[in-house]
C-alpha cells in the first residue's frame, strides 16, 4: 500500500478465493475500462479440476491461474495484497485465519453471511493486532474509483458508468449494506463530484472493521472532503464515530443517517434484514442514534429523501464548485460488448457452427425429432422406435421397428472368440476401463467382421438393379471388383452348420415384410457360392444388409436415399449397436473374474526372422 490511509490503488493485486467467474470478469472489465492492469492475479479453487480459467480483458483473452490452496497462490503472487474471500460461511473463518497469517495479504474481504459471531469477533481482533483490514463478513466489498473495484460492487457496467465510478471524486462513503452503497454512489454522482472510496462494512453484528476505522482513514486522505455514513438500527458503531469526533480523531464533515427509524412505530425490538439490524437497547434505535449523531455535529437529514440535498449543500460549501461543473473528465475505455450480449439484444447476428436436426436440449425438456421425452415415454416408444427417430428421423411402423429389435438381439454377441469380444477382453485385462475396452472391440468392426453390412447391401443392390444373373454377379465380384462378396462366407458356419441367426432373420422377413426382393436375390447368389464351398453362405451381415434394403424399399425410400444411407455407414450401425451390448458384457465378465494381464502364448506364434517374404510381391 502506498499510503496508510489507502487500502487500494491502481496497482493493487487480489487473490480471489472461489470460482466466482462472473464477479472476476466484472473486476477485469472495470480494470480495462479505467486502463489499469488486471487486478485479479490468482484464483483459489481447492476442488477445481482446472489449473486456469480464461477471462476477457478488453477484447483479448487472458489466463488466470487456479491454485488448490491459498498458500500456493500467495507464494506465486507475492504482490497480491488483497484476498477476496468468497468462500461459504462454513469455510470463510478458516480461510480468513490462513490469510491473516500470510505476510503479503493486507486486506481481506469476506462476503459470506452467517459466519458465527464469536469467529467474526476473533478475526476482527486478530486482524487489528496484525495491522490488517477485514471488510465484512456479509459485505459486497467496496470500490476506490479509478483504482480498484471489489467483485460485484457498483453492479453492471452501465450502472458503474451512470454513477461515474470510473473517476475519483472527493466523497468517502461507508455503509453496512451493499444496496445502500449503490444508492449512495448514485446520489453522490449527481449531487457532488463522485466517490473517493466507498466501503460496505457488512450487515453482521460484529464486522471486521467498523465505520470509525474507515472514517479515520478518510480523515487522513487529502482527496476526501467529507464523508457519508449510512448506519442501521442496532449496534453501537455510530457511537464509536461520535466518540472519535469528540476525541478529534475525525474532524472532516460527515453526513450521517441511520436506517430503521420506522421500527419505533412497531414497538418492541424488530429484526431487520441484516443479522446486526436489531436494537437490543433504546440507545440502539435508529431514532436515538440519529439524535446522538446530530448532537455530535454530524449532518443528519430529516429523512433519507433529504440526504441528496444535504450532499449538494455540503459539497458546494466545501468546494468552489457547483454540482455539475466539477468533473475533471477521465477518458474511460469502452468495454467491447461480447457476442452473446449483442446477439441476445438483437444487435448482432452470429453464424452457427453446427446444425442439429434430430434433437433439441434448449427447450423445457429434451425432444427427439420434436417429440418431448415425456410424450415418448407416455406413448411407450421402444428403444428401436428411438433409433428410428434419432437415426432416420421417423417413427417406423411396428413391423420395421420389430425387425430392428430382432437385429439387435441377434447381433448382441457371438461368443468370446470373435475379433471384437477378444479385443475387449484383452484390453480389459490390460487394466483399461470400460470405455477403452469396448472401444477397442468396436474398432475391429469392419469389412471382415460385422461391418460387411453396408458393402453387402451396396453390391447385392447394385447387382439386382443391373439385373445381373447370380452366377454373373459372383464372377463380376471375383474378376472385376476382385473382392470376396461382402455378406457371403463365414469362418465356422456353413450349409452343414447353418447360422440360426440367418434363419431367424429370413423367417421374419418372409413373414412380416411387404417385399422380399433383395433377400430372395441374395439367396439365389448363396446357391452359387455354396456350390463352390459350403461355408460361403449368406452370413449374418449379408442377411441384415439385403433385408434392410428390402425394408427401406417397403418404407418408400428412394434408391438414392438408400444409397446415401449405405455410403454413410448407417447399415453397419445396426451391428455396432447390437454388438456393443455384448462387448460390455465381455468387459464386465473379465472384471468380475478379476483376470490378470493377458499375454499371448509364444508357442502359438511362428517366429521366423529369416523369412524373405516381402511386403510387396510385385516383380
Ligand atoms: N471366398 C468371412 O472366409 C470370410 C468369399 C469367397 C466369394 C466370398 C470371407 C469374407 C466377406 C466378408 C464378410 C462378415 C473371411 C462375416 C461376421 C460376424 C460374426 C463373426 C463370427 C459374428 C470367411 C476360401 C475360398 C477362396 C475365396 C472364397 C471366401 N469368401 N468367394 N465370396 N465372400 N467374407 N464378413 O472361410 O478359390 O479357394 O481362392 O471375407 O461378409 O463377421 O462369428 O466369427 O457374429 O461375430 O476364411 O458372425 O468369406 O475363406 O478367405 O480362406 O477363402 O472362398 O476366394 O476361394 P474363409 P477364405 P479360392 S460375419
Amino acid at each position: 500500500m502506498n499510503q496508510e490511509y489507502t487500502l487500494f490503488d491502481r496497482g493493487t493485486q487480489a487473490i480471489f478465493w472461489n470460482l466466482n467467474f462472473d464477479a472476476i470478469q466484472r473486476m477485469l472489465d472495470y480494470d480495462y475500462m479505467i486502463g489499469r492492469n488486471p487486478s485479479v492475479v490468482a484464483i483459489v479453487g481447492p476442488n477445481s479440476q482446472r489449473n486456469f480459467e480464461k477471462f476477457f480483458y478488453g477484447n483479448k483473452e487472458i489466463l488466470i491461474p487456479i491454485y488448490d490452496s491459498l498458500k500456493k497462490a500467495s507464494v506465486f503472487h507475492p504482490q497480491a495484497s488483497v484476498l477476496l474471500n468468497f468462500a461459504s460461511f462454513r469455510s470463510a473463518y478458516e480461510i480468513t485465519k490462513e490469510a491473516l497469517a500470510l505476510t503479503n495479504i493486507k486486506v481481506i474481504v469476506i462476503t459470506a453471511e452467517g459466519v458465527p459471531e464469536r469467529f467474526a469477533r476473533e478475526l476482527s481482533i486478530q486482524a487489528k493486532k496484525l495491522n490488517k483490514w477485514i471488510i465484512g463478513p456479509a459485505s459486497v466489498g467496496g470500490i476506490k474509483p479509478y483504482a480498484f473495484k471489489i467483485a460485484n460492487t457498483g453492479g453492471a457496467v452501465e450502472n458503474i458508468k451512470l454513477a461515474k465510478l470510473f473517476k475519483e471524486g472527493s466523497v468517502g462513503i461507508v455503509t453496512r449494506s451493499g444496496g445502500l452503497l449503490n444508492e449512495l454512489f448514485n446520489i453522490v454522482s449527481q449531487y457532488a463530484d463522485g466517490v473517493a472510496e466507498g466501503i460496505a462494512i457488512g450487515g453482521d453484528k460484529f464486522p471486521g472493521t467498523e465505520f470509525v476505522d474507515h472514517l479515520i482513514r478518510f480523515e487522513r486522505n487529502p482527496k476526501i472532503k467529507f464523508s457519508i455514513m449510512i448506519g442501521e438500527v442496532g449496534g453501537k458503531s455510530e457511537y464509536k464515530v461520535i466518540e472519535a469526533i469528540k476525541n478529534k480523531l475525525i474532524t472532516k464533515p460527515i453526513i450521517g443517517w441511520c436506517i430503521g427509524t420506522v421500527s419505533d412505530y412497531f414497538g418492541g425490538s424488530i429484526q431487520f434484514g441484516h443479522a446486526g439490524a436489531k436494537a437490543d437497547k433504546a440507545s440502539e434505535s435508529a431514532v436515538q442514534k440519529n439524535k446522538a449523531m446530530k448532537q455530535a455535529g454530524i449532518f443528519v437529514p430529516n429523512g433519507f429523501n433529504q440526504l441528496p440535498y444535504l450532499v449538494k449543500e455540503l459539497y458546494e460549501s466545501l468546494t468552489d464548485n457547483t454540482v455539475g461543473n466539477s468533473s475533471q473528465d477521465i477518458n474511460i475505455i469502452d468495454l467491447p460488448l461480447d457476442c452473446e450480449t449483442l446477439v441476445k439484444t438483437n444487435k448482432a447476428r452470429k453464424k452457427t457452427h453446427f446444425v442439429c436436426t434430430i434433437s433439441n436440449d434448449t427447450k423445457e425438456e429434451i425432444t427427439y425429432c420434436n417429440m418431448p421425452i415425456t410424450e415418448i415415454v407416455e406413448k411407450k416408444y421402444t428403444v428401436t422406435d428411438i433409433i428410428g427417430l434419432l437415426w432416420f428421423k421417423q417413427k417406423f411402423p411396428v413391423w420395421a421397428s420389430n425387425f430392428i429389435d430382432l437385429i439387435i438381439k441377434l447381433t448382441a454377441d457371438h461368443g468370446p472368440a470373435v475379433s471384437g469380444a477378444h479385443n475387449t477382453r484383452v484390453t480389459a485385462r490390460a487394466g483399461k476401463d470400460l470405455t477403452a475396452s469396448i472401444a477397442s472391440g468396436i474398432l475391429t468392426i469392419g469389412p471382415r467382421f460385422g461391418g460387411a453390412i453396408d458393402a453387402a447391401a451396396k453390391y447385392f443392390k447394385m447387382a439386382y438393379e443391373n439385373k445381373m444373373e447370380p452366377e454373373d454377379f459372383v464372377e463380376y465380384m471375383k474378376n472385376v471388383e476382385k473382392i470376396p462378396i461382402p455378406g457371403i462366407g463365414h469362418r465356422i458356419k456353413s450349409t452343414k452348420n447353418p447360422d440360426k441367426r440367418v434363419g431367424l432373420l429370413k423367417n421374419y422377413v418372409f413373414n412380416k415384410f411387404p417385399t422380399c426382393k433383395l433377400i430372395n436375390y441374395a439367396l439365389d447368389v448363396e446357391k452359387v457360392t455354396t456350390s463352390k464351398k459350403e461355408n460361403l453362405i449368406l452370413n449374418v451381415d449379408g442377411a441384415i444388409g439385403v433385408s434392410l434394403v428390402d425394408m427401406f424399399w417397403a418404407l418408400n425410400y428412394k434408391n438414392k436415399d438408400i444409397d446415401n444411407l449405405i455410403q454413410r455407414g448407417a447399415f453397419n450401425a445396426f451391428f455396432v449397436i447390437g454388438r456393443t451390448i455384448g462387448l460390455i458384457g465381455h468387459y464386465l465378465d473379465e472384471k468380475r473374474l478379476n483376470m490378470p494381464l493377458y499375454r499371448h502364448p509364444v508357442d502359438d506364434i511362428l517366429y521366423d526372422e529369416e523369412s524373405t517374404i516381402e511386403y510387396s510381391q510385385e516383380v
